[in-house]
């Protein structure tokens, strides 16, 4: 049997007398491989409002908070930043309202919660912090997620906004129906440029894992629709001794294949984030579709990389901080 440089492992046996005959180095037992550093804290998140997210996580990472208290705290922020595709005030549907997707993962459990299309609530990522953490449920949906998120003490209010209006107002004036009537993108171009769904993944200094991610989705969506961020494995995944990987993009088409689940599984198989990210993307475009998407990927020694397609002139980036400081990644 020959090994991958070619050496028979039948020719590379020596007798004990052979060995002997060995110069001391060579007969030195090998080095032990060095140790991949883990729980080293680390906050990422995607897209221009990382630096700042991350402006608010590291400080609690950095104190020892934990690190679904640190993507929560960054999530919020980005919900409440007034981004157009985060939080209120952002993306109407195809009836001009507002609604949120979000999930989050707890390594350590591999617990998760998530609400879909969730109405008249800000901080989706809190709401789905809470089916996580006070029930058995993993995601709730629509108005009963908004009777849920009242239970558990969060305020209704409404979701609309002037950017939102404006959006609407501009669109209904020159469309009748949602563009997701339209054709099935597969084998063409995806008219869907715009994106911005935050992700997030930190691990804190006790080791522990957290991934999450908040959108209100796509434009104009048909009432009632549910993206691919609130389903595991498809906008968000982690394993706690793996790392974690984001997705943003058509998520209509990115749940069709849970990208983030592949990239995770890929790693746990040895492959480099980098090329895990690559490959998770691959797999969709081999499949025939041509979208716009992107995914951050990061294994818990804090080795990181990320893959985009379609958007040659989106410039999607993610940013990580340790205690390095913090660096944002343009993704080519
Ligand atoms: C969705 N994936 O609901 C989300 C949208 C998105 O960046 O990522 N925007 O399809």
């Amino acid at each position: 049997m020959a090994d991958d440089k070619g050496i028979s492992r039948r020719s590379f046996a020596v007798g004990a007398a052979g060995l002997a005959a060995l110069p001391a180095a060579a007969t030195a037992k090998p080095p032990k491989p060095a140790p991949i550093p883990i729980g080293k804290p680390f906050i990422l998140t995607t897209w221009n409002f990382g630096p700042s997210a991350n402006a608010v996580g590291w400080p609690m990472l950095a104190g020892g908070a934990s690190s679904i208290d640190t993507v929560e705290a960054a999530i919020n922020h980005v919900e409440e930043f007034g981004d157009y595709w985060v939080g209120a005030d952002g993306v109407p549907n195809e009836v001009g309202e507002t609604t949120l997707d979000a999930m989050i993962l707890w390594g350590p459990t591999h617990d998760i919660g998530a609400v879909g299309c969730l109405k008249r609530v800000r901080r989706a990522i809190s709401v789905a912090r809470k089916v996580m953490e006070e029930t058995q449920h993993t995601l709730i949906v629509g108005d009963d997620a908004t009777r849920f998120a009242a239970r558990m003490g969060f305020t209704e209010t409404s979701l609309t906004g002037p950017k939102s209006q404006a959006a609407f107002a501009k669109w209904a004036a020159t469309h009748s129906k949602s563009d997701a009537f339209g054709p099935e993108p597969r084998g063409q171009s995806d008219t869907l440029r715009a994106h911005d769904t935050v992700g997030c993944i930190a691990l804190d200094a006790a080791g522990n894992l957290c991934v999450g991610c908040s959108t209100n989705g796509r434009e104009f969506k048909i009432p009632g629709r549910v993206g691919d961020s609130p389903i595991p494995g498809a906008g968000a995944y982690g394993d706690q001794a793996v790392g974690g990987a984001v997705a943003t993009g058509n998520g209509d088409v990115m749940m069709r294949f849970l990208p983030t689940y592949h990239a995770v599984e890929l790693m746990r198989g040895g492959m480099h984030p980098q090329a895990a990210a690559e490959a998770a993307l691959r797999r969709i475009a081999d499949a025939g579709y041509s979208i716009g998407g992107g995914i951050a990927v990061i294994r818990r020694d804090g080795v990181h990389g990320a893959a985009k397609t379609g958007w040659d002139e989106v410039p999607f980036d993610y940013s990580v901080q340790t205690a390095s400081g913090n660096v944002t990644v343009p993704v080519a």
